[in-house]
This record gives C-alpha cells, structure tokens and sequence, in this order.
C-alpha cells in the first residue's frame, strides 16, 4: 500500500501544533517540559535558529521551501540534540509593491499584505517547519513600528541618525530616494530606470561610525563563508593614503585638498582634476558658462560608481593651475573631470598618468606629460606600470621602494605642513528616508522656531494614515490633506510631520532581536531575552543579501548596544548561504514562455504543447522566475507528492550552498524512496518477529555487519547534518536503508537487530522527513511522539572495525591476503600466514628464514 501523505502530513503539524512542540521558552520562564525526555529549558544550552523571514508577496515560491527546509533540518536535529531552541518566523512586510497594487487596483496596501501573510502562512504551515508561530509578526504590525521608532529616536539622541543636505540617487519611475547600494549599473534596482541625481534633505544612518570594527570583526566570523566576508570586506573599502593640499597659483581657492592611495608618485603627477560637484568647481562655473555646461553633462550620467566608470572620460581644462608640492616652481593645471567622485576622499585627485591606467588615458586624450618615476624590478612593461619597483625622478624618494617611499613622501609631507596620512572608507553612511507611505513614518516633527524636534515617547506609534491617495504620483503622506499638520511638541506653534518613511532594510535589520520578545510594548527589546537568545548561532539565507541586509544588521547591533538595548555587536555567529532553484525553461513557436505542466516530453526527447500537441522548445536550466515561467508551485508537489518528498528532493539533490536543478524525475525517486521507508514498517514480518534481545549465542555474521552499519550511518548522518552535508546525510541513510532490505530478505535475519536498525534510520531521518519519520515511530510501537526523543548516538565498540585484512608477501613478492583480528599477536599472525596455500607453495616445504609483521599492515616472509 502507498504511503498516505496528505492525512498523515495533516496529523502530524495538527499534533505538532496541539502539543505546542516548538514553542520556545526562555529559561526562568518555565519549570520542566511535560512529557518529554528532552530535559527542562533550563538545564538546555539555547540553540537560536534563523532563516531570512520573507517578504509576503503573494505566493510561497521554491526557494522559500528550500531556504526554510534547510533552517529546519538544523532546528530539529538541534532541538533533538538537546538544545533549548528558539526558530522562529515572522514577515518583512513595507515596501513599495503594496502600493503598487493599492494604485493599479485599488486594494489598501495594508490589507494587500495582510491577506497575502495569512496565504502564505498557510502555504508555510504545510511544509512542516518546526517554527514557534507564537512568536510571529510583521514588520508593518503597528506594534513593531512603533518599537522601531523608538530605536530611531535612541539613535537620534546618540548622533547616530542625522538629517542633511545631499544628493541622491532619484528613482524617477518609482518615484523615490535610492541608497547606493539599490543602484545598479546607473539603475533603480526595482524599476530599472536611469537613475538622476538630485538635492534634498534626507535622513542618513552614521555607519560610517563603525567603518572600522565592522571590518575588524569580520575576522571574528568564522562560521560566515570566506566569500560574504570578502564582500563586506570590499564594500567597507578601506585604503591607507594621504591627503595633500595643493596650493592654487592664482587668487581663487587657496588650497586644493586631494586624497592619494599613492604618495610616492607625486613626483610623476601632471594634472590636478576636481569632481564636476566639487565646491571649487561650482564656484568656477559661476563665471564660466563652458564650465558650467560640462558640470550638467557630467550630471547627466548619474553619480554612481558604476554609471561613472563605464562613460567615456571627459575633462575640462579650466586654466587655472598648482604649484608642485616638492619642485619649486613646477606647476601643473586644474582640471574637472567627469570620473571623478564627489563622495570618496575629498572629491579631487592629482593623476599620475605612468602609473594608474585612468590618468594614463586622460593624458594620453589631453596631451599631458607621462613621467615615470618607478623603476620597474625586472623587464619592461608597458605604462601605465602599477606594479612594485624602486623610485626614480623622485629627489629625496630615489632608490626607495613603493611602501617606504609613501611613508617618506607622507612625513615631508607632514613637516611642510602641506599633508598628512589618512585612512579612507569607500562605505557612505546609510541613507533611510524614502518618500513612500507604506513603510516606517520617521518619527520626527519639523517647527518653523525650534527645527527638528523628535516626537515625545508617549505620542509614538506615529501611524500611518488609512486614507491615503495612491492615484496622484509622489509620496502620498505628503499629498495627505490633514496627516502631516501637527503642533509643535516643543512650542506648540503649527508644525509638519516628517513624511519620509524608513527604508525597508531598518526594518530586517533588527528583527532577529524582536523575536526574542516580540510582544513587549514597553520597549524594543526585553534586554534579559536578547541575552538569552542572542546571537543567532545559525542564520541562513540567500547570498543576495551578503552586502545590505547582513551589513546593515551589524551595524543595527553596534546602535543597539550602544543605547543600552542590547548587550552584543555581532547579531549572527553563525551563516549559511544557500544556492538557487534551477529548472529548464521552455518556450512555444511563438517564442512565448510555456509553464512546466503546460508541456510533455515525449519518449524520444522532443516536447509538445500539452493542449495543443505542437512542438516545444526546451531552453536552458535557469534560475526559477516567473518571468520566464519556468517555476513549479510549491502548493502542487505537496498536494502531490507531499512536504516530506518535496524536503527530500530539495535536500538530496545537490550540496545546499550550490544551485539546484528542479526535475520531475528527481522528485519521482523521492517519492520512491518514502515509499520504500514505508514499507519497511508496514510489511515487513520481521518486526512482529522475536523481540528478545539478541545474545551473543543468537548473533550471525550478518547481524553484526548490520548493527556495524547502523552504528556507522548514525556517526556519519550526524556529522554531515552538522557540516551542512544534508545530501551526503541522505545518502548515508540510502545505504542503510539498501542493507536493512538485503539482511530483511535472508532466512535467518534476527527480528531484534532488524527493529533496532528501522529505528536508528527513522530518528535520523526525522530532521529531513518530520512526517513520515513520526508515523513509522509510531507505527513502531511508541507512544512517545519521536519530537521529543532524543538524537540517537553511536556505539562506540561498533563503530571500531575489529578485523583488518593484510597481504601476504614472500620474498617481496604478494602471495595471499589474509583477515586478521585488529592486533592480532604476532605469533598467530605468523601462524595463519604460512599456513596459506600460495605461501607454502613459494616456500617449497622449506621453513622460512624470517618472518617480518608489520602489525595491522603486512607479513613478510623471507625464503
Ligand atoms: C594619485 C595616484 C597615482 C593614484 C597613481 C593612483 C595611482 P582606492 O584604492 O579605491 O582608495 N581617487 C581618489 N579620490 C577619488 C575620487 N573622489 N574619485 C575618483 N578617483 C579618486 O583609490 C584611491 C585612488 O583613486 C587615489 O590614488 C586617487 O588616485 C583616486 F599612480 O592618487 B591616486
Ligand atoms: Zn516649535
């Protein structure tokens, strides 16, 4: 009989859910666990498990499943380990789609996101995740905002968020502020649009406060993959240089200040260049209209990096020029040039054209010297050389090499008066005021007398309005009639709200802190709690987030610790970050994009239309979007398969941190497979057979190379399962599976040995397959819920191979190979190796000269 899936997956989350198996307690909070054999709270080390909460959009997709199988593999062999374990699940719910559906269709964006969680939870629910729902909330409940408003506000007080002046990345189809890091390529990473730049005043986060340990302390992440701490590494940026101040040899601006990673070379400087939004270019520009229509030109291309490193490089030759630091008399001319960053370093730069590629095509474009001034160590490349080598054309530097020279070349520097060494971050403080409604009101009132004032503890939560209007463009809690008007808590005079809302990313970057007491109203954080739990010892989720989300919670725990909230920098010891869902692609005659199940394959590797019957063209494996249709609902492999053989194909199919191919036939041996688990309790006469202990009378040779293999599988499942090697743990558990079947088959199988081995595979099993793992326990005879049982451990003496098999050799030359017991006395080893044929025939009936035993290695006889 098959395995019935959907009513036994059914009973097992209702009993799961009755029992309140994966509620999470803290420790004072508890006396002793009522049926269970797992041990009291307070006498379990805490085991924090996380997986990236979602973002609710509608519908559950495949890397959800994948994301929070995995988190839960982890929870439950925790849990079963012992662990007091919190995993917990909740919802990153503002953001710019809500609205989006509140303007096409007119759905509130509150209840567009309320009615796809309660979908969504229900999709989750039925993967069998052992989650402490208890626990659960959205970051748009009122009840978290208003919490996070008051962090906002902690850090205000602290100097740690701040309003200004400055120029933004300016989404204009979505109608918003960017952040760096959400432009990519010179474009809005949801709407694709070129991105311009504007000037507004906006509210920054000061992470740049922590530039320094936050690079430090990656070091201490050792259970984070090398490749997230070299890109948070490479985002941090940090270079040791110096700054030198030019001084102008005409009557405007005094001094030019630039910022250098190379000192040393500026004895081969030929050109000064000034960002197009440098303060000095601007004041240029006033009187030089060509200049000023080459600073728009320059604009036009956005101020991002990436927008500026892919145009041409331009420069405008302003007339003006420097006197050389060192070489009386020398001068060298100001540029503006349009590569130039206003937001790194000082916003100008001396070029050094035989050593940096940039400066060589500029003066190469505009017919400026090319001094060399390090000689190269051996041959002769081409310039620009940017290797090492030794100075030349550089007075007091000649002879040096490179990392001495920038010491020498800082200290003249520094004695004249005219520079100094610096440490730069290529990391900008976090912009977070974006002008949408739904998201985090900023909790901050603007008076006309007083300024900025912060909104009083008691008035908070600042709500968001019901009412909004989403068909006029813009922020609709600025274009709200009566939302912003307020009195001035300070004056009393009229006053106006703040209509900025946070960037969704101060949302998720402190809701891992949250779920330790998630319904306290007095504070953020219930400080005993964020002790207990904190800090996730194991977060997982997609290497997409490796840069923003992961950096801005690091940075959100430093601003916590320091008002008081928490008592820790880093929130997440441990990281896994796991590969996408893969799956071919498919595509009618039209070239339109076809569904998985609206094509068939035929016997002979062509597909067809199912409806249709006409030819299918089968494309490339390809990460899962519905863009190009080639997704599978996770909803429909449940309702046919069920959770378990979805869990286990996710699991099985590849290592986690690389992609997965989705296919239909790895889903089928699945399927196969938990049908065989099935029948190993449901057929198998064996277990109704003798269940006496076996005795050393009773033992065959049969029944102890299974109990070997038992004790084996239950030492490699549970070193793979804590290496993440849950594809090698599935594995280990097939082998097993594929001897207990061979030892069912032989006449003589001992029933004791064979219901010993059914239950070691089904307590491994249940962190993978929590459904079918519970039935068969039950099915076994238990009345205990396997839940609650603790993780089986190895028989040491079985896990000792006890015979060793060793060759034979005479005079050199193999003659046997012979088993031994492991240590086995010389003398007897000696015995057993004459007495084999092939050696007493090498021997000739002769005794031998010498027998040589390596213990456990060889025998070596000597004719
Ligand atoms: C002279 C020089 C000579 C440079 C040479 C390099 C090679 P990192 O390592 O990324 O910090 N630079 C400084 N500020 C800049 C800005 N706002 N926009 C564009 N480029 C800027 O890079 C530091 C180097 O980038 C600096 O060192 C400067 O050029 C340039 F043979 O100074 B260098
Ligand atoms: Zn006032």
């Amino acid at each position: 009989m098959n395995y019935n899936h959907g009513a036994t997956e059914k009973k097992w989350q209702e009993f799961w859910n009755n029992k309140k198996s994966f509620e999470a307690k803290e420790p004072d909070a508890v006396a002793v666990a009522p049926n269970s054999s797992l041990g009291a709270e307070q006498s379990r080390p805490k085991y924090y498990v996380l997986s990236m909460f979602p973002y609710p959009s509608g519908r559950i997709h495949m890397g959800h499943v994948r994301n929070y199988t995995l988190g839960d593999v982890v929870a439950r062999l925790k849990r079963a380990q012992g662990f007091n374990v919190l995993h917990p699940m909740g919802w990153d719910a503002f953001g710019l789609p809500a609205e989006n559906a509140a303007r096409e269709r007119g759905i509130s964006p509150k209840d567009w996101t309320y009615d796809n969680i309660a979908t969504m939870r229900g999709e989750l629910k039925r993967i069998g995740l052992s989650i402490d729902w208890s626990r659960q909330f959205a970051t748009c409940d009122v009840s978290y905002y208003k919490q996070q408003q008051k962090l906002f506000l902690d850090f205000y007080k602290k100097g740690l968020a701040y309003r200004r002046k400055s120029f933004v990345n300016w989404d204009p189809v979505d109608e918003t502020v960017l952040a760096n890091e959400q432009v990519i390529d010179g474009r809005g990473w949801r709407s694709g649009a070129l991105v311009e730049k504007r000037e507004l005043n906006q509210w920054f986060f000061k992470i740049t406060a922590y530039a320094e340990d936050l690079l430090q302390s990656l070091s201490t992440l050792d259970r984070w993959p090398d490749k997230v701490r070299l890109m948070q590494e490479n985002w941090i940026g940090k270079s040791e240089g110096a700054r030198v101040f030019f001084k102008t040899t005409h009557n405007l601006p005094q001094t030019i200040e630039v910022f250098t990673t190379r000192p040393d070379t500026l004895f081969g400087a030929s050109f000064i260049a000034l960002s197009p939004g440098h303060p000095i270019t601007a004041e240029l520009a006033k009187t030089n209209q060509k200049l000023a229509n080459f600073v728009t030109e320059c604009n036009r291309i956005g101020t991002t990096a990436a927008a500026i490193e892919t145009a041409e490089k331009m420069g405008f030759d302003t007339g003006l020029t420097v006197a050389h630091p060192f070489i009386a008399g020398k001068t060298l001319p100001i540029y503006v040039a349009n590569f130039v960053l206003m937001d790194y370093g000082t916003g100008a730069i001396f070029g050094c054209p035989a050593h940096d590629q940039r400066d060589f095509d500029f003066a190469t474009k505009y017919k400026l010297s090319i001094i060399e001034v390090i000689a190269q160590k051996d041959g002769a490349e081409p310039l620009p050389y940017t290797g090492d080598g030794v100075l030349k054309n550089s007075e007091f530097l000649n002879g040096l090499d490179v990392a001495t020279a920038k010491k020498t070349a800082i200290e003249k520097l520094k004695s004249m008066g005219i520079g100094e060494g610096v440490t730069q971050f290529r990391l900008r403080d976090w912009g977070v005021s974006r002008q949408r409604y739904w998201g985090c009101p900023i909790p901050i009132i603007h008076c006309k007398t007083c300024g900025v004032v912060p909104v009083p503890e008691n008035q908070l939560p600042v709500e968001l309005p019901a009412d909004a209007d989403f068909k006029k463009g813009g922020n609709p809690l600025d274009n709200h009639p009566t939302w912003k008007h307020v009195k001035c808590p300070s004056c009393n005079a009229d006053a106006q709200r703040e209509t900025d809302t946070c960037d969704t990313f101060v949302d998720s970057s402190w809701y891992y802190a949250r779920f330790c007491s998630p319904k306290n109203d007095a504070a953020p954080i219930t400080k005993s709690a964020t002790d207990y739990w904190l800090p996730v010892d194991q977060y997982v989720g997609g290497v997409e987030h490796a840069i923003l989300h992961l950096l801005y919670s690091r940075f959100f725990t430093r601003a916590m610790q320091e008002t008081g909230h928490v008592g820790l920098k880093e929130p997440f010891a441990g990281l896994f970050t796991q590969g996408m869902i893969c799956h071919e692609s498919y595509k009618d005659e039209n070239g339109k994009w076809l569904y998985p199940e609206e094509m068939e394959k035929r016997p002979d590797g062509t597909a067809v239309h199912v409806k249709t019957g006409r030819p299918v063209t089968v494309g490339r494996v390809e990460v899962m979007s519905k863009s190009k249709k080639n997704v599978v609902d996770p909803g429909r492999i449940i309702d046919a398969y069920g959770a378990d053989t979805a869990r286990l194909f996710m699991l099985s199919d590849s290592p986690p941190e690389r992609d997965l191919e989705w296919t239909e036939s790895g889903i089928d041996g699945a399927w196969r497979y938990i049908n065989r688990l099935w029948r190993l309790v449901d057929e198998e006469p064996l277990l109704s057979r003798d269940y006496s202990a076996p005795s050393g009378a009773t033992v065959t040779a049969s029944d102890t190379l299974l109990r070997k293999s038992i004790h084996k599988t239950i030492a490699e499942v549970t070193d793979h399962l804590q290496r993440f090697a849950f594809n090698s743990a599935v594995a280990a558990c097939r082998k097993l599976t594929n001897a207990m079947e061979e030892y069912a088959s032989s006449a003589d199988a001992n029933g004791t040995v064979y219901r010993e081995a059914v239950e070691a595979l089904t307590r491994l099993l249940s962190p993978m397959l929590p459904h079918i793992a519970s039935e068969m326990w039950e099915k076994l005879g238990h009345t205990t819920a396997l839940v609650d049982e603790a993780w089986p451990t190895p028989d040491p003496a079985l896990l000792i191979d006890n015979e060793v098999t060793i060759a034979v050799q005479v005079n050199g030359k193999l003659r046997a190979t012979i088993t031994l017991p492991r240590d086995c006395a010389k003398d007897k080893a000696e015995e057993i190796a004459l007495s084999q044929d092939a050696v007493k025939r090498a021997l000739n009936g002769n005794a031998p000269k010498k027998v040589i035993i390596v213990p456990n290695k060889i025998v070596n006889v000597v004719a």
